[in-house]
């Protein structure tokens, strides 16, 4: 094949990703997987697409709907292209276990799903709990999971008190410095995540992998935590 065949399937599953397509994403999957490889097809087709309908949604030029239909195909490309890894691809593939979730009493989703659909298209391994979920939940899965990092959505300020709930459960159980925690959603600020200790927060959608990525190469040489909002003062 040549590097010319190699770049049109790439430019067919970014552009399959951003037009929002499911059906034209599985199949540049197919046509990608056979030509340059899974992984050169997650890292350069697919999630390149998702990067740049992370920046339009950022810049006002598109809305919800085309990003959850981006999302969609992605899924979808991400499915074909997840089944032709090796098992030596899958663990170079994983840059962290993720377990995420909305938390207890609130039932937005919609954000947290993309966050998903980020972090999933920036090679990470995410265990989504979906939405309504209890602290012992998400301890009880990151344990289960030996996850890096726990993440909590939350859109409704009374729902607020269990991401605290959660930090102060991992605590009282001795393993806080088993996972990092970053929180998210439209009721929190950095000033809460501050005050509950978290070690990120994660402004938009897009900046979650970068997040989650930053926590991750740096390790447990920091000191305290830190807490960013990538694209946020
Ligand atoms: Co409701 N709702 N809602 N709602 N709803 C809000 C959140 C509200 C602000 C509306 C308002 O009053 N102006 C308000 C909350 C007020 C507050 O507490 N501060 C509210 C309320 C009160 C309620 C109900 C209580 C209403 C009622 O029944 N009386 C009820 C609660 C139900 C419950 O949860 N128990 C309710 C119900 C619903 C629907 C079911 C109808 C629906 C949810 C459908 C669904 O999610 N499947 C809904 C919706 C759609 C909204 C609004 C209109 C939109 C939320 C949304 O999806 N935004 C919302 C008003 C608003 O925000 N303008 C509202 C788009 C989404 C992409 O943004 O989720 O912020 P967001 O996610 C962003 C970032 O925050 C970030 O990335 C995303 C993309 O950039 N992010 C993370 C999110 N999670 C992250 C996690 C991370 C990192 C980044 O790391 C872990």
């Amino acid at each position: 094949m040549s590097a010319k065949d190699e770049s049109i399937v790439l430019k067919r599953l970014e552009e399959a990703v951003i037009n929002g397509d499911e059906q034209a994403a599985k199949a540049a999957a197919e046509e990608a997987a056979d030509i340059v490889g899974p992984t050169k097809a997650i890292n350069e087709g697919l999630a390149k697409g998702m990067a740049v309908i992370g920046e339009k949604f950022h810049n006002f030029e598109i809305f919800l709907p085309q990003v959850m239909l981006a999302a969609d195909a992605m899924k979808a490309g991400l499915e074909v292209l997840k089944s032709r890894l090796s098992k030596e691809e899958m663990a170079d593939m994983r840059k962290g276990v993720v377990v995420i979730g909305t938390v207890y009493g609130d039932i937005h989703d919609i954000g947290k799903n993309l966050v998903v659909a980020m972090l999933e298209s920036g090679g990470f391994e995410v265990h989504d709990l979906g939405v309504d979920v209890h602290p012992k939940k998400f301890v009880e899965e990151a344990r289960k999971v030996k996850a890096d990092i726990i993440g909590m959505s939350s859109l409704l300020t009374s729902s607020l008190y269990y991401q605290k709930e959660t930090v102060a459960l991992l605590q009282d159980m001795g393993i806080r410095e088993d996972h990092y925690v970053i929180v998210g959603g439209a009721s929190v600020t950095t000033r809460w995540a501050e005050e509950i200790a978290a070690d990120g927060w994660g402004k938009n959608a897009e900046d979650a992998p970068e997040l989650c990525r930053s926590l991750i190469e740096r390790g447990r040489e920091l000191k305290k935590p830190v807490i960013k909002g990538i694209t946020s003062a």
